[in-house]
């Protein structure tokens, strides 16, 4: 058993649905349904590509799937949800990334593990550190060390049923 953090984001048809409808599949895949999930933020678009602001969160839950596996799930909950990849940093109706799974550091070519660009993105460590205040990294680093205030000012919370 295996405790894992998961990224969520969406910003297209209805992203706070689409955000408790991801909710309501991660739980299946939990061991004993049991998830904790952070507070639904509001953040604009990291990149270039012009388009709608993201509603972003982190859950994380205790699993008995393998790393493959479980990427394999969470893009089979994406491609449910109506994600289909094609632009690259573009708009997207769901997207979950795997941030953590315990402590492990995975390199194959399909998974990266810790998340690449997780320490630099204030939609992730923000909802993450809600959650995980004393997190520690694999890399050793504590969270709360890579949090800025320019990245606290940047999100806000927002309701997360409508
Ligand atoms: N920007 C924000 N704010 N939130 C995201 O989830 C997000 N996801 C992405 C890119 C396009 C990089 N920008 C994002 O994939």
């Amino acid at each position: 058993m295996t405790l894992v953090y998961v990224a969520l984001g969406a910003n297209l048809a209805d992203p706070v649905q689409q955000l408790n409808q991801a909710v309501v599949a991660l739980k299946k895949i939990a061991i004993t349904g049991e998830i904790t999930v952070s507070s639904y933020y509001s953040s604009t678009p990291m990149g270039d590509v012009v388009q709608p602001d993201y509603v972003n969160a982190v859950a994380c839950f205790n699993t008995q799937l393998d790393p493959i596996e479980l990427l394999n799930s969470l893009q089979e909950i994406e491609q449910r949800q109506g994600r289909v990849r094609n632009e690259r940093w573009g708009p997207r109706t769901l997207d979950l990334d795997l941030l953590l799974y315990g402590l492990d550091t995975i390199d194959l070519p399909r998974l990266r593990v810790p998340h690449y660009g997780m320490k630099e993105r204030s939609f992730v460590l923000i909802p993450l550190a809600e959650i995980a205040e004393d997190l520690i990294l694999p890399c050793h680093q504590a969270l709360k060390s890579l949090l800025t205030p320019e990245m606290r000012r940047s999100l806000h919370k927002i309701p997360n049923r409508n």
